[in-house]
């Protein structure tokens, strides 16, 4: 509750993607708490309204709003509902692929498969920024997250992987296109972390104990540092950063050959 030093103070921000307490949105959240930012969260319909209504209190949001991104008419009455408000922030916390595109070959994707990823988890990157930019009248910052599988092959990440990709892409178009009224669009690609998005999936586990073998820092991503860096670049103090990838994920990346020990 200190006054000066929190780095979000009078910001406003919408927080897409939390559905649970693990959820990377949740933890970002949390972290704009601390740092003063008044949040708006967003759910993904019906099922999930309950659970985000009980931990938006609980973070002291100030509205949450339903919003399932691949409804236009959904992303038009979010618009409306926020009408005369200014946003300063946006992250946007959301990917879905089948389950059956991240386990068979990547060979085999269909092609319905592959424009359901890209529409949930890149396309909504751009016609989230459409929506909500206009709100953004002093300038602000839009934050994706993405992940590794979208410049290395990861096993099983398959259609995502090209989603990521494409996000990537998107991170850079939008930072052009949103730059000139110091608009600021940048990912944040995190480490592998056990969330609702990670469970199931073949051999999570050996994906968490190989990163943490291999990583300059020895350990997984906590999702608290990813909260910390959404800070960063929500704040006045990322000004100069747009259209980049800045990899939370201990040092992960930097790695060629592990050094023997
Ligand atoms: P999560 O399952 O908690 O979050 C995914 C969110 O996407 C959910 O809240 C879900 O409701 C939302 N979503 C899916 N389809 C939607 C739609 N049509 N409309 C609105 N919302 C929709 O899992 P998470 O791990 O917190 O994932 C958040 C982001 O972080 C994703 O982009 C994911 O790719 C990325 N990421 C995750 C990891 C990891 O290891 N968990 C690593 C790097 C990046
Ligand atoms: C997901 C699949 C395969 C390998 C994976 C992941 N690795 C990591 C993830 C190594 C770290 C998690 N991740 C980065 C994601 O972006 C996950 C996205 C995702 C997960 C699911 C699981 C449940 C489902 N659809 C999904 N769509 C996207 O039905």
């Amino acid at each position: 509750m200190e006054l000066m030093s929190q780095l979000l103070a009078g910001k406003t921000a919408i927080i897409l993607g939390v559905a649970n307490k693990w959820s990377i949105a949740y933890a970002i959240a949390e972290a704009y708490r601390r740092e003063g930012a008044r949040i708006i969260l967003t759910y993904q319909g019906d099922r999930l309204k309950a659970t985000v209504e009980e931990l938006g209190k609980e973070l002291g949001a100030a509205r949450i709003l339903n919003c399932d991104v691949t409804k236009p008419e959904e992303l038009e009455a979010l618009v409306s509902e926020m009408a005369g408000e200014r946003l300063d922030v946006v992250v946007h916390s959301i990917a879905f692929a089948n389950r059956e595109d991240l386990s068979r070959p990547f060979l085999e994707t269909s092609r319905d498969g592959y424009l359901l990823a890209q529409e949930v988890s890149s396309y909504s990157l751009v016609s989230v920024a459409r929506a909500l930019s206009p709100l953004m009248t002093e300038g602000g910052s839009i934050l994706t997250l993405t992940y590794l599988g979208s410049v290395r092959v990861i096993p099983n990440y398959n259609v995502m992987g090209v989603a990521k990709a494409a996000l990537e892409a998107c991170v850079r178009y939008l930072a052009s296109d949103l730059g000139a009224k110091n608009i600021r669009v940048n990912g944040i690609s995190a480490g592998p972390i056990k969330t609702a998005s990670a469970r199931g999936i073949k051999d999570f586990s050996k994906v968490l104990d190989g990163v943490a073998a291999v990583a300059p820092l020895k350990r997984n991503t906590d999702p608290a540092e990813v909260g910390d860096t959404a800070v960063f670049l929500g704040s006045h103090l990322g000004r100069g950063v747009t259209g980049n990838v800045i990899y939370v994920d201990a040092g992960f990346q930097v790695m060629g050959l592990q050094a023997p020990d």
